[in-house]
């Protein structure tokens, strides 16, 4: 595998500009528009005080269906430049509906809430400009402790620094602006991160594609899916959060 200079792991986060060109974009702005023709998108949205979470998506089953544009370039081109910027290589996710999403913001409705990814790493990239509509971010926030993601100890901690107070104090917030053809990638599971609203009129579109150690589990799969993917009640008050 090509090594760079550049540790994804270190710097908790990177943007690469033009990472598909103008041309690529429209072309898959264009394959999602006329999916939409023939389904109708479920919008997700989950209240909550502060930024809630609200959207439409299109899930990773529907897209190696019905997008294979997309399903090659989360098996091919993106995965191995997240491989080349980590420095080790990770897999696509063995859960195929959370692992690539295509998320629709609408103007000045849709918002995404603060948090942070289950999976190791999450690529964005943006397939049109709007105003407004950043993805907010906090590199290598978290303070991961050896137990794992998912423990009580950890839930703890993790609530403890997200409070607002704490976060202006140790953290440094970057703000990565939608641009055609840009590519992010950052260590999701330690960047605390979310989207400002998209305002002006258009909506907001973008891939989201996430990787991890061949093989990983994730035992809050079951309530994350169905909290992130259908419209049914959460079962748990906040299963979004890693
Ligand atoms: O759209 C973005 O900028 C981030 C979305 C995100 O964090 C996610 O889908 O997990
Ligand atoms: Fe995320």
């Amino acid at each position: 595998m090509a090594t760079s200079e550049f540790d994804l792991n270190k710097a908790g986060y990177q943007v690469v500009d033009d990472f598909l060109t103008e041309e690529q974009c429209r072309l898959l702005l264009s394959k999602i528009n006329k999916y939409r023709e023939g389904h109708i998108l479920p919008e997700i949205h989950r209240p909550m005080a502060g930024r809630s979470l609200r959207y439409h998506v299109i899930h990773g089953e529907q897209i190696r269906e019905s997008l294979p544009e997309i399903w090659e370039l989360y098996t091919g081109r993106v995965q191995q430049r997240v491989d080349r910027s980590l420095g080790f290589p990770l897999a696509p996710l063995e859960n195929t509906r959370a692992g690539v999403n295509v998320n629709l913001m609408r103007p000045k409705q849709s918002s995404y809430r603060w948090h942070y990814d289950r999976a190791c790493v999450t690529a964005i990239i943006y397939l049109n400009e709007v105003e407004g509509g950043q993805t907010e971010l906090y590199p290598n926030y978290r303070m991961l402790l050896r137990k794992g993601k998912n423990s009580a100890v950890q839930r703890t901690l993790d609530r403890i620094i997200q409070a607002k107070p704490i976060l202006g104090i140790f953290g440094t917030k970057v703000r990565v602006s939608p641009k055609v053809g840009r590519l992010v990638m950052m260590r999701a599971d330690r960047c605390w991160h979310s989207v400002r609203s998209v305002l002006g009129d258009r909506e907001r579109i973008n891939i989201i594609l996430s990787y991890d150690l061949p093989g990983t589990e994730f035992p809050t799969a079951e309530g994350l899916d169905s909290y992130l993917y259908t419209q049914e009640e959460a079962r748990s008050s906040d299963p979004n959060y890693s």
